[in-house]
């Protein structure tokens, strides 16, 4: 039997060899280390026998792959260890997933987040008996015989499509349906970790029944299990929705309506930054600010095409006297109504209108997450209208308004997104012309200022293609935050129109940009990256004044609290009657930016004592440094 490998090398074995063999007659460290093998495009086990020639490919632990097959396999041993403990256990599928794997298990009882502990310690025996993990083919009614009584494993036979072989899996007397892709050996999964239980329709079908699935994830060594675990803890520290409700940013409440986000008083306070944030960074850059009604008629929407295209994503109309209304999804036919509102020369383009525009859209329920995604939302819109030959430099300085606002608010952009139509008829509108014109152009523009990006077919808008930055936070949790995106479509369908310098009626063009998201996903996106730990120029309460008497440092006090809210600051007393410590450690909680101590020396001095947040050293410095100190501070921004 001949095997090529990679490099061209081939070599001669005799048939019945397995991968293991392959690897142990090349070294035994490679022993050591393979998982499994391709025979040209079949993933083979790592016991299973070779019985044919051909291009073999070992899979080794640092392979992409490999993480799956240990996953995979380690599936199998949850499900050998659930049968051992719980034997009228029946089991649905068990596939590897991106950070490990799951089991959907059939049982009477119901299982309880303690009961995984002793799973996982069975799970190690069965690894500690190295059971081979041996497959068998067998045909479809061979198949059906042996799981007749198990409806699950019957069903699923049923659905493999004919001509596929059938392979089972015996591993200890545990038999199971499977593909294949093992490490051949119990063995081999060595660190592994039971995560958590959730409930599960059997092939995900909410007609069929429940389930009992268990989460699990499984590394090939202790360091990489262990460094997994910090993250999954490191996350759940910054979760958004967690760390929204203790430091009391926002809310979310199943009578206010699901998906509707109540923004707090700290939430505000953020919120309230980011707004002026915006609106002076446009003004600088020549946007013009609009407001617009939430509601807008059916009728402008049937106008605009989105009531075709984009009705999957509104509420339902409403009716009164005569006139149907929506809920606005967007706001650019608004826009667009006050472009037409008067008569416009080419030398008014271009005209940017800007707003902050509250807006509605249905999104499914089990899509809502927290404030990342929503159904009524807050984005920071424009439109812009230029003439074509304005095209470029409007969409270059779209991107770098967008840009630094980005750095600004110590974000990074991960990669750029290049959203283009597919041939899906009911998301993009029908006009070929228009389409290939607009996603030429704004490729070129792309090409041409030399920013990189990935295309990505069937993600653009229906009126035309889009620029979407995607954002990565310390979690590595990928987001699209803002968005360029360039439209022939509205413009034609409201008729729009300039008179050119030849005196004709010509089309503009539409650039929809959304600046830095939605506050909502805004917000989701700072909390999980500061951890709640706002930069002073965000954080909703910035300085904390703690006297340490009541009475005699009091005054003193109220003057600084006065002049610090006087000059812009959002400052608070602390006037409980308790210990200073106890008053530093809870300003440490809410993580206040400056808690300043005040007490007789300070009152003699005209001075303060600061302290920073996470910092557990203080510096006594006069009142006009501190001011230097804050004002710096909020000029970086999140720098
Ligand atoms: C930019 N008409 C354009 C606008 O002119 C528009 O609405 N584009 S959008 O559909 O891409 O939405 C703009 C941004 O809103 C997205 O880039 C995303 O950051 C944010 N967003 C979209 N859906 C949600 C949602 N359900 N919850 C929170 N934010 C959202
Ligand atoms: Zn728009």
């Amino acid at each position: 039997m001949l095997l090529r490998f990679p490099d061209g090398a081939e070599k001669t074995f005799t048939e019945g060899i397995t991968p293991l063999d392959v690897a142990k007659s090349i070294s035994s460290s490679l022993a050591k280390k393979v998982v499994g093998a391709y025979l040209d495009d079949d993933l083979y086990d790592l016991n299973r026998t070779i019985h044919r020639d051909g291009a073999i490919r070992l899979v080794t632990e640092s392979d992409e792959k490999a993480f799956e097959i240990l996953n995979h396999s380690s599936a199998h041993l949850l499900a050998q260890a659930v049968k051992t403990l719980y034997p009228n256990a029946q089991f649905g599928v068990g596939p590897a997933i991106e950070e490990g794997f799951y089991y959907d298990i059939a049982l009477e009882t119901s299982l309880r987040e303690e009961d995984l502990a002793h799973i996982e310690k069975q799970m190690a025996r069965h690894a500690k008996e190295n059971h081979p993990m041996v497959r068998k083919e067998v045909s479809r009614k061979e198949a059906l015989e042996i799981f007749k009584d198990d409806f699950y494993k019957t069903t699923l036979i049923e659905a493999i499509p004919d001509g596929d072989a059938i392979t089972l899996y015996q591993q200890g007397d545990f038999l199971d349906l499977c593909r294949g892709g093992h490490v051949g050996f119990t063995s081999k999964i060595k660190h592994f970790k039971l995560l958590s239980l959730a409930g599960a329709y059997f092939r995900g079908d909410s007609d069929g029944p429940m389930m009992q699935r268990i989460y699990g994830t499984s590394w090939f060594s202790k360091e990489a299990l262990d460094a997994h675990l910090a993250l999954l803890e490191e996350r759940k520290e910054r979760d958004h929705r967690k760390l929204g409700k203790q430091l009391k940013i926002f809310m979310l409440n199943s009578e206010v309506g699901q998906g509707l986000a109540t923004w707090l008083p700290n939430g505000y306070a953020v919120r309230k930054v980011l707004e002026d944030y915006v609106y002076e960074e446009e003004r600088k850059a020549g946007y013009l600010h609009v407001s617009t009604p939430v509601l807008g008629s059916k009728h402008l929407y049937e106008t605009s095409g989105h009531w075709d295209h984009y009705q999957a994503n509104m509420f339902p109309p409403m009716e009164r006297d005569g006139e149907t209304f929506v809920l606005r999804p967007m706001s650019c036919p608004h826009h667009m109504k006050i472009f037409q509102s008067e008569l416009r020369s080419y030398r008014d383009l271009p005209l940017r209108y800007a707003e902050i525009v509250t807006q509605h859209r249905y999104e499914a329920s089990g899509a809502l997450t927290g404030l990342e995604r929503v159904r009524a939302m807050t984005l920071t819109d424009a439109h812009i209208f230029v003439r074509p030959d304005q095209i470029k430099a409007e969409v270059i300085s779209a991107y770098e308004l967008i840009d630094k606002a980005i750095a600004d608010l110590g974000l990074e952009i991960a990669y750029l997104e290049f959203a283009t139509r597919d041939d899906s008829k009911e998301k993009f509108h029908a006009d070929e012309t228009l389409w290939n014109e607009a996603e030429a152009v704004l490729e070129d523009v792309l090409v041409e200022a030399k920013i990189p990006y990935k295309k990505v077919p069937g993600e653009a808008a229906f009126y035309g293609p889009k620029i979407d930055f995607q954002v990565k936070t310390v979690l590595g949790h990928m987001i699209t935050m803002s968005t360029i995106q360039l439209d022939f479509l509205l413009p034609e369908r409201f008729d729009l129109t300039y008179i050119n310098a030849d005196g004709e009626k010509v089309r503009p063009v539409v650039i929809h940009r959304g600046y830095i998201s939605t506050f909502e996903r805004l917000m989701s996106i700072l909390l999980e990256q500061t951890k709640g730990a706002f930069p002073v120029w965000l954080a909703p309460t910035q300085v904390i004044l703690l006297p340490v008497s009541l009475d005699a440092h009091m005054d003193y006090t109220k003057t600084l609290y006065k002049s610090l809210m006087e000059a812009g600051y959002r400052v608070k007393i602390d006037e409980r009657e308790e210990k200073l410590g106890y008053k530093i450690r809870d300003a440490q909680t809410q993580k206040i930016p400056y808690q300043l101590v005040i007490g007789d020396q300070e009152v003699a001095d005209h001075s303060v004592t600061a302290r920073q947040y996470g910092s557990s050293e203080q510096h006594t410095v006069s009142v006009e440094e501190f001011y230097d100190q804050l004002a710096q501070a909020v000029a970086k921004k999140s720098r």
